[in-house]
């Protein structure tokens, strides 16, 4: 169990009843497939009951017995056109699938339908979906379809094999031995994430390189895009503002220079030769020193409008990213990528997409939603999720992030009145637009279990499912993806998901309670560094902390504060201007305040930070003593992997809760009540700390 299998183990089913039900509901299957796409869903659905079932199925024609598994799309088989299915299949879209118990020619069968080769491998991943988490297959009647349009992963992956903010080894792509060498992994993928229903990848990082753009290069991404073809997986690069320059010779990268203009028009019309379903282009833009059109006095409009131009003629898009960050330090840089975007609402061409990060700063363990999200209703929104836990304590801490993703998904903007919530805007449904999407930063690398660490798989998989389905439960998803990475066992199923739902509010509580942010350790951003000062002060925990000899967290108010609050509709815009409404989740996101301000629970502040450091200690701990009893319920291999990794987020959780509130005692003056054991060095040592994220 070294992992690589990720939850699509298909070990035999070990529930014995279960299991002879099973193998008496399914006895032959009706697949005809001629493309690559159905092939590989005929391999897959082969595969995994010969796996799950120990069953090698009798291939027919046509249905013949009850028990029949029929797979068609109405292209691939004219068997499948009949009622109901041709009307199921009108409300499910080009991606979507049924699967239903029929009755066909007088026999008992299992139809999986879709009206697509891409839906119909989407509904075998479901199926067998069904049998792995041990459902009944009885009287089935799925209806699916993904509500987002473009579902990526965004990997930050450079071309000499490093990985930015990668936790699990190197990059998956071996350019230099593109595009001869094919490593299977590429398939299995590609295989992986269409099990979820990932349906593109940005192969290269946001810093981006202008080299993947020449044709060395686009030789080699093209031989990627063939492999994950079958997969429904289509390939994006990022492209480097500055390419012209750097590849093409010219002076300039203005984007009103017709020179300019005219070699990205040619540049991805060549893209196109090698690559005739290309995605499109993802540009980091004017931000951390990344060129962008504000170099040569332009806006995000001209920049992005460029390159929407040159795509749309293959109905390729733009996802220009709203996470700017320019050479002036601003006053709250939470208020930046709001300022600068929204004034430009209605002026993007129909084919570009602006990309914006779930909160205002950086991917933190808890932030508010981004005020951006319907801010600009004339203006296609994509949501950025960070899935590589940079900011979450890397591969090992177990933070499960599907609460943290629900949490900005479901949150209400108000911007079209109540309702309004993230999850409508990202569905393009509140505005009515035609693309819709979403993107997860890449936990992925070539470790043998692709994420660093089995937990870290759940992420990839959480993603995915709500980059389909805004409205699953975490719950849901933490319960299938348990089931299908380990075990149907409900003794393991129940303590383990409860660890996982609660999973990132421990790390909240060890990290950044209470609204605090940007307290991680400087360039690495792993361990704490609520110390950190120099340099750019927008990058400094200092900067964001506050604290001082009255209190702590950032003003954010329009009374006294930078306002940022104003970037909100009404009435949250209200409820956090006020410390007396603001969630006390948010409360040092949105407010200085006082040590001794009385918090909801009658105790000070001060006092509700200490307990929130020692109670997320103390949660580890508990992590665990539950993790140690499971032991004998899952293969060694995982246990004491687990069992390893949580002994390093209990360092961890330790680390920053000492580290912390030796820090901000150092404003408050406060004891840590007597309850609590003391921290076992002084502020100098902790402030000298380094502790290896791969330990
Ligand atoms: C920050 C990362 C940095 C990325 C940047 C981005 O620290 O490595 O380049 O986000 O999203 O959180 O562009």
């Amino acid at each position: 169990e070294n992992g690589y299998r990720l939850w699509l183990r298909y070990d035999k089913v070990d529930n014995k009843a279960l299991y002879t039900q099973y193998r008496a509901s399914i006895t032959q299957l009706v697949f005809p497939a001629k493309t690559a796409t159905l092939t590989e869903a005929k391999n897959e659905i082969t595969t995994g009951i010969k796996g799950l079932l120990q069953l090698d199925l009798p291939q027919k024609e046509t249905v013949t017995a009850n028990g029949a598994l029929l797979i068609c799309t109405p292209s691939s088989s004219k068997l499948i056109n009949f009622s109901p299915v041709k009307e199921a299949l009108k409300e499910v879209g080009q991606e979507g699938y049924i699967i239903r118990s029929l009755t066909v020619n007088g026999k008992l069968a299992t139809v999986i339908a879709a009206n697509t080769d891409i839906g119909a491998l989407y509904g075998v991943f479901n199926f067998l979906k069904l049998l792995q988490t041990q459902q009944s297959i009885k009287n089935l009647a799925i209806s699916d379809f993904p509500r987002t349009k473009i579902r990526l992963l965004n990997h930050w992956d450079n071309l000499d094999g490093s990985v930015e903010r990668g936790y699990a080894g190197k990059s998956l792509w071996n350019w230099a031995a593109l595009p001869t060498t094919i490593d299977p992994r590429y398939r299995d993928y590609a295989r992986a994430n269409a099990s979820i229903g990932i349906n593109g990848a940005v192969l290269t990082n946001v810093n981006a390189n202008a080299l993947i753009l020449t044709k060395e290069y686009l030789v080699k991404v093209a031989a990627l895009a063939n492999t994950f073809r079958p997969y429904g997986v289509k390939v994006y690069l990022t492209a480097r503002f500055s390419a012209p320059i750097e590849i093409g010779g010219l002076k300039t990268a203005d984007p009103l220079d017709p020179t300019v203009r005219k070699w990205w028009k040619d540049k991805t019309d060549e893209i196109y030769q090698y690559i005739p379903d290309f995605g499109g282009f993802l540009v980091k833009a004017n931000s951390e020193g990344q060129p962008g059109p504000q170099n040569y006095g332009r806006n995000h409009v001209d920049g992005a409008n460029m390159f929407a131009e040159a795509l749309a003629s293959h109905k390729g898009i733009v996802m220009w990213r709203a996470f700017v960050y320019d050479e002036k330090v601003p006053d709250d840089r939470t208020k930046q990528a709001y300022t600068e975007f929204k004034p430009l609402d209605g002026l993007f061409k129909p084919n570009v997409i602006v990309q914006i990060k779930n909160g205002p700063l950086d991917f933190q363990p808890r932030e508010p939603f981004s005020p951006l999200f319907g801010a600009m209703p004339k203006t296609t929104e994509m949501m950025e999720f960070q899935v590589t836990k940079e900011y979450l304590g890397f591969a090992s801490n177990l933070v499960f992030l599907a609460p943290l993703y629900k949490e900005c998904l479901d949150a209400d903007t108000y911007s079209k009145g109540k309702g309004s919530t993230v999850a409508k805007i990202v569905e393009g449904k509140l505005d009515n637009h035609a693309l819709s999407g979403m993107a997860g930063v890449a936990n992925i690398g070539n470790n043998i279990n692709w994420c660093g660490n089995t937990f870290a798989q759940s992420n990839w998989y959480a993603y995915g499912k709500l980059a389909w389905n805004p409205d699953l439960t975490s719950a849901a998803i933490a319960d299938e993806w348990l089931r299908m990475t380990f075990n149907n066992d409900e003794s393991f199923i129940d303590p383990i998901k409860k660890i996982m739902l609660n999973s990132r509010e421990v790390a909240v509580n060890y990290m950044t309670p209470l609204g605090l942010h940007h307290q991680m350790s400087r360039n690495i951003h792993y361990g704490p560094g609520p110390w950190v000062t120099g340099g750019r002060a927008d990058q400094t925990s200092i900067y964001y902390n506050k604290a001082d000899s009255v209190g702590i967290g950032f003003d954010r108010t329009a009374a006294t504060g930078s306002k940022a609050v104003e970037q909100y509709f009404p009435p949250l815009r209200n409820e956090f201007e006020n410390i007396k409404t603001t969630p006390e989740i948010y409360l040092l996101w949105f407010h200085h305040v006082p040590w001794n301000y009385r918090m909801k629970s009658g105790e000070t502040l001060w006092n509700e930070l200490v307990d929130h450091y020692y109670s997320g200690v103390a949660s580890v701990k508990e992590m665990q003593h539950t993790w140690d009893q499971i032991g004998p319920k899952i293969d060694a291999e995982r246990f004491k992997e687990e069992q390893h990794a949580l002994a390093v987020q209990h360092e961890d959780a330790v680390w920053w809760k000492d580290a912390c509130l030796l820090y901000y005692q150092t404003f408050s003056h406060l004891p840590i009540p007597d309850k609590y054991e003391k921290p076992a060095h002084d502020l100098a040592y902790y402030k000298t700390l380094h502790l290896n994220p791969f330990r």
